[in-house]
């Protein structure tokens, strides 16, 4: 039977809850600064997360909910600098400390390390901001915790499309199921199990109410100890807070059943 090699983590959402004070911020000041009137409410912003990766979020929302906009000649042009302004505005909030982890997750990593079960990150977000986010929330060498960074443009199809799970996985030389993947969002789970990985989801404010039916395990949180996280779909017995014995009865539960390719 296939054993438990890889924690292959999502970023946004699932590491930390970067979207609403985060990104949703950075790209309201990227739009400010351009002299643009768009702004980005926390209910707005909501409906455009349904699309993977800031410069397509742009593009969505002036489709959606900006048909008034008059297109300059050089939109994807445009598009570009308001990322890169956006990029920069986020990777200075989180130099300032502005997102911390969510529970549990430094714990996970720790032990995981301790135990030489093998790291990786795959996410549709922008490299730099993987490396503010792990400088800063979690410790300043902690991007080499990580064999493989997989993040951004690195394919060209953003989630829900696997690319980035089979680009990680073939970067560590491992099979999806000597893996676990740790999402957030639907499509996030759609990308894991299209890449044929079993899934534990951790839902926030965004995301609570997706549909998760697919996933192995549903938590409100990883969960710590004296912070007990609640399971909304799953079967975890006693245990409070997730920790890599869970997740290895997880991944056995789920390769006997061969729930996952
Ligand atoms: C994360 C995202 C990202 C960020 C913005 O999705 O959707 O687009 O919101 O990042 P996931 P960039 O957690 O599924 O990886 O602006 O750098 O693209
Ligand atoms: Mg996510």
């Amino acid at each position: 039977m296939p054993k438990l090699q890889a924690l292959i983590f999502d970023v946004d959402g699932t590491l930390a809850d970067t979207e609403r004070d985060g990104h949703r911020v950075a790209f309201n000041r990227a739009f400010q600064e351009a002299g643009l009137d768009w702004n980005w409410t926390v209910e707005l912003y909501g409906k455009l997360l349904e699309v993977t990766g800031g410069k397509e979020r742009i593009k969505f929302y002036l489709d959606r909910f900006r048909t008034d906009f008059k297109h300059p000649p050089n939109l994807p042009e445009m598009i570009a600098n308001l990322h890169a302004a956006k990029t920069r505005h986020y990777t200075q909030l989180l130099a300032e400390g502005a997102i911390p982890l969510r529970p549990g997750v430094r714990r996970l990593l720790e032990s995981a390390r301790a135990e030489g079960v093998r790291l990786a990150i795959a996410t549709t977000t922008t490299p730099a901001n993987v490396t503010a986010l792990l400088e800063h929330a979690l410790a300043p060498d902690s991007l080499s915790w990580f064999e493989v960074i997989a993040a951004g443009d690195i394919v060209p199809a953003k989630k829900p499309a696997p690319d980035i799970y089979f680009y990680a996985m073939e970067k560590m030389g491992v099979r999806p199921e000597e893996c676990m993947a740790f999402e957030d969002s639907y499509n996030g789970l759609l990308a894991a199990k299209a890449a044929g990985l079993p899934t534990i989801i951790t839902t926030n404010d965004y995301t609570h109410d997706h549909d998760f039916a697919d996933a192995l395990l549903v938590l409100d949180s990883f969960g710590d100890l004296g912070m007990p996280f609640q399971v909304l779909q799953g079967d975890v017995g006693w245990t409070t807070y997730l920790d890599l014995d869970l997740i290895r009865q997880l991944h056995q539960r789920a390769i006997r059943s061969s729930s996952v390719a």
